[in-house]
């Protein structure tokens, strides 16, 4: 007649009453060598107990909650006829085992070794190989002790070893569901206690990845953010509810990517345009019927930039840098209905005076709604100009699929020093954000101080 015999928690290192979080058995059920019989999970990682032999459980001596050490009896297995380990397994229930003996401890590393694979010979000491109901059984167990007497698989629990800051907080069977699935556990977020990432928390996973949701299974990133809080605010005094224009929702929802997946930096600094202004002035008095304003050099200073600079006249596609041969520059327009980027197209084979003319033009059709989308598409590279309504710095949002933008702000009288004294000079912020993948912030500060030298100078443009 087949022995019932106990099943004991194994060598856990120097860890003493572990808490149980799963009992994955119960009586008579049918259980293969190595199959979990109950997961156990310190503070820093969770482990199974397997079974020491195949069988069927006849009682469960432990639940939810209880705390074990190593030699704590777990279950009493009825021993399977024929199992040559269950001949050579532990002591029988009832009757006090003998201390398991202690193998060379293999540190249970993160990801837990599965059944079969190479890491096997790493681990033949080491116990929670983790086979699930739908995992293939391990087909050999622990290898008997050199005294060829009775034991049960000795694991060391290596939680040192491990990173609770890098380790998904899963059991193994998860860990091995997950990985038949292809589902990165770092991306998953656990719903058990403390975090732990449960086998339905990786289906959501999945359905969501399917669904279309940002986060893929097993790769990209992906924004796991709260929900958006949601507020009463009449609870706090009046309030009037006012519907989103349709440009302000889709400039929204554009700005809420471009923010969320660009590395930005910002990068300021300041352009001396006494000389510049003087000029401009002089050449608005000899077009009075054009509105010559700072942005119009600005636009020729970009595209001289861009020149020099080739990157920045660029886009990334997947791993390739897209170089543009071509110069044309968004323009933020404000309009009542919230901001567009009509585009100013082949900026480089244009004069000022054009630029002028038609920079008017497009915030004209701006501001009255009349812009084609096709005049808001193409562009290389925006500017975002804030210098007629003040500020002195901001961070402009790169304008995807571009990888830089400059903004600028209101020039104002500033005392310069010239080496000899300070004298009063006419200062343009200048900040420009770039795309930090495409873009380092050393040719960020070459860029801006290109820019800086063609504004101070403005016969620089005809170089
Ligand atoms: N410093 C000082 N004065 C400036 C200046 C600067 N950097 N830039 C413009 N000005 C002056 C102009 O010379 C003009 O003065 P006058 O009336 O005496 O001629 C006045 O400010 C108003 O200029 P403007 O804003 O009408 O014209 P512009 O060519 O500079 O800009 C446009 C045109 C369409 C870009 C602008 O009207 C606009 O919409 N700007 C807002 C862009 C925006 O919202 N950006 C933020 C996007 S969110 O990141």
């Amino acid at each position: 007649m087949a022995e019932v015999r106990e099943a004991r928690v194994p060598d856990i290192g120097n860890f003493t009453g572990i808490p149980v979080i799963e009992v994955l058995v119960q009586p008579g059920d049918r259980v293969d060598k190595d199959q979990g019989l109950i997961t156990l999970e310190s503070d820093k990682a969770t482990m199974e107990v397997p079974a020491p032999f195949a069988g069927v459980v006849k009682e469960v001596r432990v639940k939810v909650g209880d705390d074990v050490s190593e030699g704590h009896v777990v279950a009493l297995i009825e021993a399977a006829e024929g199992s040559a380990d269950a001949a050579k397994g532990p002591a029988p229930a009832r009757t006090p085992a003998a201390a398991p003996a202690k193998a060379e401890p293999a540190a249970v590393k993160g990801d837990a070794p599965r059944a079969g694979s190479e890491d096997d010979e790493a681990v033949t000491n080491a116990a929670a190989p983790a086979p699930t109901d739908d995992a293939p059984r391990q087909p050999d167990g622990p290898a008997p002790s050199s005294s060829g007497g009775p034991r049960t698989p000795p694991v060391r629990f290596d939680a040192d070893a491990v990173r609770p800051d890098k380790v998904p907080y899963a059991s193994p069977a998860v860990r091995m569901f997950a990985r038949e699935l292809g589902v990165a556990l770092e991306q998953v977020t656990g719903s058990g206690r403390n975090g732990r990432i449960t086998r339905e928390d990786v289906q959501q996973h999945v359905k969501a990845a399917l669904a279309g949701g940002t986060r893929a299974a097993g790769g990209g990133g992906g924004l796991d953010l709260l929900p958006w809080p949601k507020v009463d605010f009449a609870k706090y005094g009046a309030v009037e509810h006012k519907p989103l224009s349709r440009i302000r929702k889709i400039a929204g929802a554009n700005l809420a990517r471009n923010w969320a997946m660009i590395p930005h930096v910002t990068q300021h600094d300041d352009a001396d345009v006494t000389e510049m202004e003087a000029f401009r002035k002089r050449l608005g008095e000899e077009n009075k019927e054009l509105k010559l304003t700072p942005l119009v050099f600005l636009i020729k200073a970009a595209v001289s930039a861009l020149k020099t600079f080739p990157h920045f006249n660029a886009s990334l596609d997947g791993d390739q840098l897209v170089l543009k041969k071509y110069f044309h520059i968004g323009i933020a327009v404000d309009t009542p209905d919230g901001l567009v980027v009509p585009v100013v197209r082949d900026a480089d084979q244009k004069g000022l005076l054009q630029l002028a003319a038609e920079l008017g033009e497009l915030s004209k059709k701006a501001r009255e709604r009349k812009l084609g989308p096709a005049e808001m598409q193409g562009g290389c590279f925006s500017i975002s100009s804030l210098g007629g309504i003040g500020g002195t710095a901001f961070t402009p949002i790169v304008n995807a699929p571009e990888v830089a933008i400059l903004g600028v702000s209101r020039s104002a009288m500033k005392p310069v020093w010239n080496g000899k004294e300070f004298a009063p000079r006419l200062v343009l912020p200048l900040s420009l954000s770039y795309d930090h993948r495409v873009i380092d912030g050393a040719d960020a500060a070459r860029f801006t101080s290109h820019l800086a030298a063609v504004l101070g100078d403005v016969r620089r443009l005809l170089l």
